[in-house]
């Protein structure tokens, strides 16, 4: 198959178009996971994906494997399960920010510390997309969402401090950055432990909207601009993405 379709054959073409709407950046994340697979050639009746609920959590049903679709921010413990039962399984959570660090945020912390060996993606939009655009866990500060009209008056979790020390991966990357997210997620899959990226995307219509992005390619820009790859780092800024090393961090 041409190297450059053959990322479709984990994916349920008869399904598509997705329900996602128009701009949203979902469907860059999902295309970007099957390039991974493909790159690593995952054997697709030995690679099973997880996702919770939320927009991103539909994704789930769009793989050409076995999936599941948990209740809202239960991907992780499934997928440990999953994981623990049958440990030759590739297991792979997509899912959304809301959905794994806020209602699921617990299990994230207990999949860090056993270090299960699987792999996260997560959808990070700023906010809960198909509520509506509540604030979520990495709303940013003074940012005006659908239940924080005013701003934001807390500030977001930044999610790569929760595995300092862990052992873990962890990587950050945008659905502008379409080759560096591609390797970032390459890399969590070929990791031996629990391996979480962090993948930037947009949602124009119950998010980006409110902050006056005319367009999800405004959006786009904005990440072309303002984020650094930063791939060396041990620690990264608010405006850099890239790959934490795993051996700048000490397993306790
Ligand atoms: C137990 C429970 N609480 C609340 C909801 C309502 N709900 C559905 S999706 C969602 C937020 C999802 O946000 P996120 O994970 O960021 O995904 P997105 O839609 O932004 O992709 C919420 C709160 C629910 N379905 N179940």
């Amino acid at each position: 198959m041409n190297q450059n379709t053959s990322f479709k054959r984990y994916l349920k073409m008869d399904l598509l178009p997705t329900p996602w709407c128009p701009g949203c950046g979902n469907g860059i994340v999902l295309k970007t996971i099957c390039q991974a697979f493909d790159e690593l050639n995952l054997p697709k009746n030995g690679t099973v994906v997880v996702s919770g609920i939320g927009c991103s959590g539909r994704s789930a049903g769009y793989f050409d494997l076995d999936s599941v679709h948990t209740a809202h921010g239960r991907a992780i413990p499934v997928a440990e399960g999953i994981k623990y039962a049958i440990d030759a399984l590739n297991v792979i959570v997509a899912s959304g920010d809301g959905d794994l660090l806020g209602i699921g945020g617990n299990h994230l912390l207990h999949a860090i510390r056993r270090n299960t060996n699987i792999t996260v993606v997560c959808y990070a939009n700023e906010t809960y997309g198909m509520t509506g655009g509540q604030v979520s866990p990495t709303t940013p500060h003074n940012i005006k969402t659908l239940t924080t009209p005013n701003g934001n008056p807390d500030y977001p979790l930044d999610v790569q401090f929760l595995f300092k020390h862990s052992g873990c991966y962890f990587a950050r990357s945008t659905v502008y950055h379409l080759n560096h997210l591609k390797k970032c997620i390459v890399e969590a899959l070929k990791f031996q432990g629990f391996s979480f990226v962090e993948a930037r995307t947009m949602c124009i219509v119950n998010y980006g909207r409110r902050l006056g992005y005319k367009n999800s390619n405004e959006m786009l820009l904005h990440y072309k601009e303002f984020y650094k790859i930063n791939d060396d780092a041990g620690e990264l800024a608010p405006n850099e993405i890239g790959i934490i090393k795993t051996n700048t961090l000490i397993k306790s």
